[in-house]
């Protein structure tokens, strides 16, 4: 079984919990994609009807689009029944960081109004604590003086050993910044330990005036699905 087919395999448990009529958040990336294609397999061979997609990323649009699944937004549903989803890590507790692929605020936003949000991972997602993959925690902010926050996002945890990078495009350090669908840049915050409180780092994120957005979750999933080469496992919060 390939890391793919893991993917797959979460996704399609996922979507057994999508029921007719459901309004559903769509999610992005690797694994998600898999979750949106199963949908529309199941619209086209009328075994799910009247399914409305949010979908939580431009990328992500294209591909419900292209498949046909009826599009709507928080606007005209403030309510989301069900979002399934991807993610970059999970913690023991299903607090868990998001966003590497850029999409986090839409994503947040859309989970964030979901009565259920289903998390379907491969196994490699698990950690021990967020930020222990030493991988980032992405951070939306503004266009304006981007460096400037990305220093004061760097100062928030210095004494934790934390670095911030600007995210940019590929092509090296000088390359121009990665922009979002929100038009903004991804500051790039590693985490060389355990933050411990995450509600309080989150808030001392969030605090700062550039700052949009973080891509830590806490709180915000329901189950979560994860495939692995000894099999799938759900679990409830
Ligand atoms: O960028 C994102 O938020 C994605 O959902 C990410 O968290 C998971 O992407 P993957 O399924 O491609 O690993």
């Amino acid at each position: 079984l390939t890391q793919d087919d893991l993917k797959k395999l979460a996704a399609y448990k996922a979507v057994e919990y999508v029921k007719s009529g459901m309004v559903v958040g769509l999610g992005t990336g690797s694994t998600a994609k898999h979750a949106v294609s199963r949908i529309s397999e199941l619209l086209r061979e009328g075994k799910l009807r009247d399914v409305i997609g949010i979908p939580t990323s431009t990328t992500t649009h294209a591909q419900a689009v292209s498949l046909g699944i009826p599009l709507s937004d928080l606007d005209s549903h403030p309510v989301v029944d069900l979002s399934i989803d991807g993610a970059d890590e999970v913690d023991p507790s299903l607090n868990l960081v998001k966003g590497r692929g850029g999409s986090l605020l839409r994503e947040k936003m859309v989970e964030g109004a979901s009565k259920k949000f289903v998390v379907i991972v491969d196994e490699s997602k698990l950690v021990k604590h967020l930020g222990g993959s030493g991988l980032a925690v992405p951070v939306e902010v503004v266009p304006f003086c981007c460096d400037f926050t990305r220093g004061k996002l760097e100062e928030l945890f210095k004494e934790a050993g934390c670095t911030a990078k600007l995210r940019v495009t590929s092509g090296g350090e000088t390359a121009p910044p990665a922009v979002t669908d929100n038009g903004n840049y991804v500051v790039d915050l590693y985490l060389e330990r355990d933050m411990g409180d995450l509600e309080a780092a989150s808030e001392k994120i969030l605090r700062l005036p550039g700052v949009v957005e973080h891509g830590m979750f806490l709180g915000i999933a329901t189950t979560l699905i994860v495939a692995g080469k000894a099999g799938m496992t759900v679990r409830d919060r």
